[in-house]
């Protein structure tokens, strides 16, 4: 179904929100669009990119519409190597900690890189002009997600300053092919180095207004609550910046009941650092963190990517968990476990990676 390998777990038809089994991942800087994970609030418009316009209006000096062709033609191309990772990426960990409702129970591969194309925002922008008490930037999408009552179309915002910062994307590109109708196509907007939710799929309109978007998923959703809070419009930590996080991608749990045999096992997986920072030390552990090996860790395909780790472990007969941490450069390293993080809806998870096998 879109495009995608038959194996990807498929939390949910429609809306479509499947992730790829985190062998698919292994080993591989840049995602393939058929194994690339895809999150969607409501059905995925179907958009004719010929007809597709862009609107941008608010606090600016001149209000635009622009047409694809437009947008092309009328900006420098970027292409940019980022990788996207969802808010609710690892969450089955958190509700295996205590119940999470009407949340995809996401495993660790909600998370992928691609390399898009397209246009600055930033460069789009200054032709409109930001002008007086302009402070942040809203996109709007046609989608209509039916759990949100009443009923509204997919939206959210990030700073004026991220906005102009150069690297965030208008793209119409994914891997070097027209971006598929599932990623947003014709146009998304591409929020490097931000949680998955800000990078707005069939992105419609840009607004530049004085403050945050009103929209539920700006507003209501994507925001990280104490752990007995109440959701409501305003309330918690309005998720931005994507936090530093790590996954085991293979060996692969999901192969639950499947024996790996003993003895030299390669161990491979993904660590992303939070903006600005790099992944300088990944340790892999068989004994809960009582003793660490330290992988290698590559450097990131770009300032906005995962970075790919790997090493070798010898598998003693039995049951195994693994466990790993990844450590950035200012010596920030992950919290050890998901309990500590638990909140109502489940977001950010960035504990220890940890993945069980039976070995023999
Ligand atoms: N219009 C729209 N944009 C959206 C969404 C959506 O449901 N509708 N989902 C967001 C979320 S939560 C994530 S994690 C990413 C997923 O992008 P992908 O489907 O291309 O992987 O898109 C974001 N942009
Ligand atoms: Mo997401």
């Amino acid at each position: 179904m879109w495009g995608k390998r038959d194996d990807m777990i498929v939390h949910e038809e429609e809306p479509f929100n499947a992730e790829p089994r985190p062998a698919a991942l292994a080993g591989q800087p840049l995602t393939p669009t058929e194994a690339f994970y895809s999150r969607n609030h409501g059905p995925s418009p179907d958009l004719d990119p010929a007809t597709w316009r862009l609107r941008i209006d608010g606090l600016v000096d001149r209000e635009l519409v622009l047409s694809l062709c437009e947008l092309q033609q009328r900006f420098a191309l970027r292409t940019e190597v980022v990788t996207l990772g969802c808010a609710g990426n690892r969450r089955a960990e958190l509700l295996a900690v205590r119940p999470i409702p009407g949340q995809v129970p996401w495993g660790p591969a909600t998370i992928s890189t691609a390399a898009w194309t397209g246009v600055s925002l930033a460069d789009v922008l200054a032709e409109a002009g930001p002008g007086a008490g302009a402070a942040h930037v809203a996109f709007t999408a046609p989608d209509v997600s039916p759990s949100v009552v009443p009923p509204q179309p997919y939206g959210g915002s990030i700073s004026l300053p991220k906005a102009c910062s150069g690297e965030v994307l208008l793209a119409w590109g994914m891997n070097g092919a027209p971006l598929p109708r599932i990623h947003g196509g014709p146009v998304r907007v591409v929020v490097p180095g931000y949680i998955g939710a800000r990078s707005v799929k069939w992105v419609q309109r840009i607004s530049v207004q004085a403050q945050p978007s009103e929209n539920y998923f700006q507003a209501e959703d994507y925001r990280l609550l104490p752990p007995d809070a109440e959701p409501g419009p305003g309330r918690g930590i309005s998720l931005g910046p994507l936090a530093m996080t790590s996954g085991i991608l293979c060996p692969d749990d999901d192969d639950a009941g499947a024996r790996l045999p003993a003895g030299p096992t390669d161990v491979i997986g993904y660590a992303f650092a939070a903006e600005g920072r790099t992944i300088v030390r990944v340790d892999v552990s068989l004994d809960g963190g009582g003793t660490w090996n330290q992988a290698a860790v590559d450097d990131p395909p770009s300032p906005w990517a995962w970075q790919l780790w790997h090493t070798t472990l010898d598998l003693p007969v039995g049951p195994a968990e693994i466990t790993a941490r990844a450590w950035d450069d200012t010596g920030a390293t992950q919290p050890e476990f998901p309990a500590s993080l638990w909140n109502p809806a489940g977001y950010d998870n960035n504990s220890w990676a940890r993945v069980r096998v039976d070995v023999g």
